[in-house]
């Protein structure tokens, strides 16, 4: 009974974010340090989203990860390893500031088993590193008591998981020191009710390229990554928060897909180039196009992350004819093996 008692379990849960800015390349590898700020929106608790139980028990003799019932050795993975080693040195951290008790102190050693779950196809380009790593880093901070901001500790997981740690609307900024590139909520989820999302599962199948190997190559090879980095991020950051708080549709759309095609661009221009996009992408993009020349405005807008699947923001009036008009256009397969698709209901934010 008594060990009963000692039983810990906590469940949390964290969504995926879509960058608009997106995160392509590093300053440090083992810190995922980035060679530039980004910006992104986290969805909703109930979209795409990681669930994490964590649990200690006095029978536990080794820490234990289960990712989709997948168990992975810690020992061999460095971002798993590296999460728990910084979660338990801030938790001690914290205790010896309070003054705890040695009791509390050993408490930051107890063994911690994982049970880890998403609502989505893995590694497919969905960012299910982002609500993965997100969710762990707050989960075992809710067990060993953590204060603060924890998004660095996120971000050592998978880099832009530390903006899945925030909700709305977020700033993750590039620093050359640890401590100050984190996460910034720059306006919360309630800002623009209006806006919507669809998600189109072009292909769940796992990506050639992982995204950490596709940044390297770039920083190695492309040139215009450079270019971006030093020309064309900062300002575009800027213009993209006044969209944001303006509400300016039109503007954030914009912005919105030349920076999707500027990622794209950048690995064509890495060598041997990456390529995420799909035939179905391209048929998605130019799908976009002519809907928004249709309706004489921009009602629509695209953006890639690192694999084929699109991500299609618009707003709440105009959200159930572009719906019909996507089923018309790529009606999804009848199995729904490889290609389905989301409606505004169950994404809206
Ligand atoms: C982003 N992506 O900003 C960009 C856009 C993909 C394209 O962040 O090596 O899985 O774990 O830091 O975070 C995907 O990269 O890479 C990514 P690591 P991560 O969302």
């Amino acid at each position: 009974m008594q060990e009963e008692e000692q039983v810990r379990k906590i469940t949390c849960c964290a969504p995926i974010n879509i960058a608009i800015i997106k995160y392509w390349g590093k300053l440090c590898e083992v810190e995922n340090l980035p060679l530039n700020s980004s910006f992104s929106i986290t969805l909703n608790y109930h979209d795409l989203c990681t669930t994490t139980t964590v649990t200690t028990a006095p029978s536990y003799v080794k820490d234990q990860v289960y990712v989709n019932d997948l168990w992975q050795d810690i020992n061999e993975n460095p971002r798993l390893k590296v999460c728990f080693e910084e979660m338990r040195r801030l938790a001690r951290k914290q205790a010896i500031s309070e003054n705890a008790a040695a009791k509390e102190l050993m408490s930051c050693s107890k063994k911690i088993h994982v049970q880890s779950v998403n609502n989505f196809p893995t590694k497919a380009g969905l960012a299910s590193s982002a609500s993965g790593y997100a969710a762990l880093t707050f989960a075992l901070g809710q067990l060993l008591g953590v204060k603060g901001d924890l998004s660095g500790v996120a971000r050592r997981g998978s880099g832009s998981a530390c903006r899945s740690m925030c909700g709305g609307f977020v700033e993750w900024l590039k620093s050359e020191e640890s401590k100050n590139s984190t996460a910034k909520q720059f306006v919360d989820e309630t800002h623009w009710p209006e806006l919507r999302v669809f998600i189109l599962v072009v292909s769940s199948k796992q990506k050639s390229f992982g995204s950490t190997v596709g940044m390297q190559r770039s920083v190695e090879t492309s040139a215009l990554l450079k270019h971006r980095i030093e020309n064309i991020v900062p300002h575009r950051i800027k213009v993209l928060k006044q969209a944001v708080l303006e509400k300016d549709f039109c503007l954030f759309a914009e912005i919105c897909m030349k920076e999707s095609n500027q990622l794209h661009a950048i690995c064509m221009d890495t060598f041997p180039p990456l390529r995420y996009l799909n035939n179905v992408s391209e048929k998605i993009m130019n799908f976009v196009y002519s809907y928004n020349e249709r309706c004489g405005s921009t009602r629509v807008a695209y953006t890639f992350d690192a694999g084929p699947n699109a991500f299609l923001f618009t707003l709440a009036p105009f959200a159930e004819d572009l719906a019909n008009q996507i089923y018309q256009v790529f009606p999804p397969s009848k199995d729904c093996t490889d290609t389905f698709f989301k409606t505004t209901e169950e994404f809206s934010f």
